[in-house]
């Protein structure tokens, strides 16, 4: 295939240094960089590169990486989660994990003297954090409850791990996909209720019948992002399951090939589709492809409201039933971590699960076992029965760790909530999501409430505030959420979620 490169001269900084060395290459050099150590670095390495392999310098902790994992479908076994647990509680009270929004877990306080071993023993348990920052495919989504759903209509575990080997090369690393201009988020939905937020995806893969036959419609272009925020958009794409990792090569390709480089607040794969128009869009990945693509389905099947997970279902294997439990904002430390496998163990076969809303689902536990694991003291702070503004709060990181946030949020997000429920009773939940800056990564849209951090001036000082997002739709007919006030001071803001959570969405005062 030929590319139309960007040319050298209009490059912008990050793919000049990606064009000097490919950011994968400092896999090899992992055991240097532990004996010199994180201040003797190369900056470039240090700060860029080694999001390669998914380890995350912070500058708001320096010398305390982050390292993200790579979770296809959010599922992991017993061995895997206390593996991770062992990693983190070497780092004490500077260690934890948190489970993230693309159903992944990032972990906390990792040291680059222990990253050569660390990975060791990741292999070991079959795990990779390979191409899980940058210009890379992030963690494909896939329903957190594939497989054992007694509703769904294809159980996608195989091809998101198929997608994911692809594009990874098995974990090893894939020069093929290491350059991209941006980064790229793929979702693959199988269910009725749109449990990975298709819509918000570079590309996601939604189910839908042609002739009697199961499919898929393609969606593309979906992106939050400081300078833009889009829903996906319909490719006119209609994909046979045996497709779907061959149309999301193809996809990639075109993308890698033929996407912006020269400004990189519009290097997204929606620009790209702006620049081309989708049906030249379109053209090319069929050329890609080497066949062309059929037409969409008439209709795609998400007709479901979405579902959140959190409690106790039986599972479509008689006799076996799935537990969802609440993680406030997603944050797990290393016992909980070992309570989990535990779990896990005892009562299911070892497998969890994580969801887009930062919590975890133990499935495969058998009727005679479920009082017994019901009983467990993890549920009285992992509720399967939370309070229903607690139940669907999300948070990204924040200011504790993210260098870009504006403000606090998980802390702030739990403080506030358990403000407003003591003195508010709801009968629903209220899907209330907090993201630290305008980069969006806690889905502020996809919420009925959603907040943005922002700074704000009252009384000449600046302080943190939020922006209010709301109308964020999930499931069927989803749409994202608007600003609908801008500038709230966070010292001001719980009167503000008092009053809209009365008047629209029926909280009443307790007594
Ligand atoms: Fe994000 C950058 C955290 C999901 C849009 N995101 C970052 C960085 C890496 C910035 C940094 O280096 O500090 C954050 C790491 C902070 C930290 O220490 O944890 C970060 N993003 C997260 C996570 C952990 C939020 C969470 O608490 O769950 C999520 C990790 C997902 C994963 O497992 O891979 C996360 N980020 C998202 C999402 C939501 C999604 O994918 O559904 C989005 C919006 C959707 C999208 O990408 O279109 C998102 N993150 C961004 C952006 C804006 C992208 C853009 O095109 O401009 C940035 C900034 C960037 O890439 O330049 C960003
Ligand atoms: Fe950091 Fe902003 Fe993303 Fe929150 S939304 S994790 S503050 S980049």
């Amino acid at each position: 295939m030929t590319s139309t490169a960007t040319p050298t001269a209009s490059l912008n900084k990050f793919e000049k240094f990606k064009a000097e060395k490919d950011g994968l290459a400092v896999k090899a050099e992992l055991e240097h960089f532990a004996q010199v150590g994180w201040e003797a670095m190369d900056e470039t390495d240090r700060d860029h590169r080694l999001k390669w392999v998914g380890i995350f310098f912070r500058p708001v902790t320096p010398g305390k990486f982050m390292m993200r994992m790579r979770m296809p479908s959010g599922i992991l076994t017993s061995d895997q989660m206390r593996m991770l647990a062992e990693i983190v509680q070497r780092y004490g009270e500077d260690g934890c994990g948190d489970i993230t929004t693309r159903q992944n877990i990032q972990l906390r306080g990792v040291r680059i003297e222990d990253v050569p071993e660390i990975f060791r023993r990741l292999e070991r348990v079959e795990m990779t954090s390979v191409q899980s920052g940058m210009d890379n495919v992030r963690n494909i989504t896939g329903s957190p409850v594939a497989g054992i759903d007694a509703d769904e209509l294809f159980d996608t575990r195989s091809l998101v791990q198929q997608v994911q080997d692809m594009i990874t090369n098995h974990g090893e690393g894939n020069k093929a996909f290491s350059n991209l201009p941006r980064k790229f988020n793929i979702a693959i939905a199988g269910c009725r209720d749109n449990s990975v937020h298709a819509e918000i995806n570079d590309l996601a893969f939604v189910p839908a019948y042609k002739d009697g036959v199961f499919g898929f419609n393609v969606l593309v272009g979906g992106l939050f992002s400081a300078k833009r925020c889009d829903a996906a958009i319909p490719l006119n794409a209609w994909v046979h399951p045996d497709d779907v990792v061959e149309v999301c090569r193809a996809v990639l390709e075109v993308f890698r090939d033929r996407g912006p480089r020269s400004n990189r607040h519009k290097a997204r794969l929606m620009w790209l589709i702006d620049e081309l128009g989708l049906g030249q869009f379109r053209a090319l990945v069929e050329e890609y492809l080497e066949k062309p693509l059929q037409p969409s389905a008439e209709k795609d099947e998400i007709d479901w409201e979405k579902r959140d997970h959190i409690g106790v279902y039986p599972q479509k294997q008689p006799g076996l039933n799935y537990v969802g439990l609440h993680v406030p904002v997603g944050r797990l430390y290393a016992q909980d971590m070992f309570d989990l496998a535990r779990m896990a163990e005892v009562y299911g076969n070892g497998e969890m699960r994580f969801t887009v809303e930062q919590n975890v689902i133990i499935p495969n536990i058998p009727d005679s076992r479920l009082d017994a694991c019901l009983a467990e003291p993890l549920l009285e702070r992992f509720s399967i029965n939370p309070d229903p503004l607690a139940r669907s709060l999300v948070s990204c990181t924040g200011s504790q760790f993210c260098n870009f946030a504006l403000i606090e949020t998980k802390n702030r997000a739990l403080a506030t909530i358990e403000e407003l429920g003591a003195e508010l009773s709801l009968t629903k939940p209220v899907r209330i999501h907090w993201t630290g800056c305008p980069n969006s990564c806690g889905q502020p849209q996809v919420a009925d409430i959603g907040l943005m951090g922002t700074k704000v001036r009252k009384n000449g000082k600046t302080l943190e505030g939020v922006d209010l997002y709301m109308g964020g739709t999930v499931g069927k007919e989803a749409h994202l959420g608007t600003c609908v006030q801008k500038s709230i001071p966070c010292e001001d803001l719980k009167p503000v979620l008092r009053n809209l959570l009365i008047e629209q969405f029926g909280a009443t005062p307790r007594l």
